[in-house]
Formats: C-alpha cells, sequence, structure tokens
C-alpha cells in the first residue's frame, strides 16, 4: 500500500525532518478537558514541557485558556501570567516554542519572550488585532477552523458538507490573513477537529484530508484525546465513554493516519508513540515498491 508519510508543504524557519513533526501539547490551565490543572503551576509545566522534550517533541505548544467546550475564558492578565513564564523559560532552554492563544496580546509578548509561533484557533476571528501582529512579528501562524467561543461552540456544529464548507471557511481566513499582510508561506491550516464539530464532522474531515491539503498550506492534525476518540473506545458493555488519559494509543493511531497522508504536524500530549508513529509512516512512505526493489530475485532475500 502506498502511503505519503511526509508532508505535502512545510513552514519556513521550523524543522523539515521529511516526516510528520510533533508538536507536545502544554496546556498551563486549571480545566483543560485532558489534563486541566496539571501543570498550572509555572514549575510543573516547565518540567513537563522538559519531558516532552526529552521524548522527542519537535515543537512545545503552550496554552493558557481551555477550549473545551463549555468553557469560560479566563482574563487576558490571567493567561498571559500562565504562558509567559513557561514560554520564556522553555524558549530560553532552547526549546521551540508555539503560543496557543486567540488573543493578540499574549501573542505579542509571548513572541517577544521566545514564542516561534502563534497557534490561533480562533483563525484571527477572535481578536481584530491578531492578524495585523503577526504579520508585523513575521512568524508563521497556524490557522485553524472555528466559528464560536468554546461556552457556545457546540450550537454552531451545522454543516451541509462539512469538508468543503470547513475548506471554505478555511480558505477566507487564509486570504483575511494575508489581506492583514502576513505572508502566505507563514501559514498553517487546522481544521479543528472538535470545534463547533460532532465526532461524526470529525471523522469526515479526516477522511477529507486531500482536501484540506489541496488549500496548498501545511496542515496540522490535533485529535489527540478528544471526545470523539472516547466515544469511539466507549466500553462495550455500559456504553461509558473511554477516559481522556486512555485514550493516547487511538491518538498516535490517527496521527500516524494523518501522518502517512502528509499532514505537516500532529499536535500530541504522548509525544513518544506519536513520534515512533510518525517515523514508521515516513519510513514506509520513503520505501520503494515491492517491484523496484528485485524483491522477485531470490538472491536479494534477507
Ligand atoms: N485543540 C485544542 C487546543 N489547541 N490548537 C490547534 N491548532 N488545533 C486544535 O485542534 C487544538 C488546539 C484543545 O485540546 P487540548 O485541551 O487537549 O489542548
Amino acid at each position: 500500500m502506498r502511503v505519503s508519510g511526509v508532508p505535502t508543504a512545510y513552514l519556513p524557519g521550523l524543522p523539515q525532518p521529511r516526516r510528520a513533526l510533533v508538536m507536545g501539547v502544554l496546556n498551563v490551565t486549571p480545566d483543560s478537558f485532558s489534563d486541566g490543572g496539571q501543570w498550572l503551576e509555572p514549575d510543573k509545566a516547565i518540567a513537563h514541557g522538559h519531558e516532552l522534550l526529552a521524548e522527542g517533541a519537535d515543537l512545545l505548544d503552550v496554552g493558557g485558556e481551555s477550549t473545551r467546550p463549555g468553557a469560560d475564558r479566563p482574563s487576558e492578565e490571567e493567561e498571559l501570567a500562565r504562558v509567559l513564564p513557561v514560554v520564556r523559560a522553555l524558549a530560553g532552554a532552547g526549546a521551540l516554542v508555539s503560543v496557543d492563544t486567540m488573543r493578540s496580546r499574549v501573542a505579542q509578548e509571548t513572541v517577544e519572550a521566545g514564542a516561534v509561533m502563534v497557534n490561533d484557533v480562533s483563525g484571527g476571528l477572535a481578536d481584530p488585532r491578531m492578524l495585523p501582529f503577526v504579520a508585523a512579528a513575521g512568524v508563521p501562524y497556524i490557522c485553524m477552523h472555528w466559528r464560536a467561543h468554546a461556552a457556545q461552540m457546540q450550537r454552531h456544529a451545522t454543516y451541509d458538507d462539512v469538508v468543503e464548507t470547513v475548506v471554505s471557511e478555511l480558505s477566507d481566513r487564509l486570504a483575511a490573513a494575508e489581506a492583514a499582510g502576513v505572508a502566505p508561506e507563514l501559514l498553517a491550516v487546522d481544521p479543528g477537529l472538535g470545534f463547533a464539530k460532532t465526532g461524526e464532522h470529525n471523522w469526515a474531515l479526516l477522511a477529507g484530508f486531500d482536501r484540506l491539503a489541496s488549500l496548498g498550506r501545511p496542515v496540522l492534525i490535533a485529535a489527540s484525546r478528544k471526545t470523539f476518540l472516547g466515544n469511539l473506545l466507549a466500553d462495550p458493555e455500559t456504553g461509558q465513554r473511554r477516559r481522556t488519559v486512555d485514550r493516547d494509543d487511538a491518538s498516535a493511531a490517527v496521527a500516524v493516519l494523518a501522518a502517512a497522508a502528509g499532514a505537516w504536524c500532529v499536535r500530541s500530549h504522548a509525544v513518544r508513540p506519536t513520534l515512533d508513529g510518525v517515523k514508521v509512516a515516513a519510513a514506509w512512505g520513503a520505501a520503494p515498491a515491492g517491484h523496484e526493489t528485485g524483491r522477485d530475485r531470490p538472491e536479494s532475500h534477507p
């Protein structure tokens, strides 16, 4: 079976290892759905960042606002206080850090503290100053498909054709970013699994990966520990959803399939199995097909 295993496109200035990058998740929040509260203290967050790096994370994604469905927003000051010391310490130690924020001021202060990329789950919709800031800073920008803040987003999970609609709405956001002066080569896209999406929508978007890639930008896939995996793995007896921390094998499986399809980056809470998996996808994709190897000749058998 032929797979790609290498990204369909890259962002300049970031590693290009001929496999999908692995972005380790570092949520400095009290209430994220899978790891809320675990890394709220800066020292614990920084130590966890080093653990993710030791597992091989190419990037660390530091966020201070939970986007789980129904979550309330922290104040800007609170968000900054959570992420700034963590970004400063990890970037200062040489890590490539992206900041997961919808706020331009948080983006600006963390970029000044060493963050190399902005991951905006609102695709520039939540803060009108975000795209002009990104344009001025000249940093790579992840533009995610988004419709509303966490408190209301599941009310907006209505689509005729989710893949075509998400591609079209993302295309509009890319145009808005370029109109604000962001260089097109600095833009990556993300379908925003679980953000105003049902499980069915998420699976359709994964199956529609090629349509997302047709936007011509690097594609980030962030399925790690999300509810649609908890539902897939629900206990057959009780129907109870699989616990968030027990979704890492399935999360890695999604990451591998995404990498096989040509994802540029996969976002993960469990870096080691995810990195192992994307390496498998890349090796598989790089191998010549059987008829090219001389497999039929007995002397070439191992
Ligand atoms: N999901 C979460 C947070 N940040 N960023 C991007 N680009 N894409 C996502 O799908 C995404 C994100 C929510 O998950 P978490 O609470 O586990 O971080």
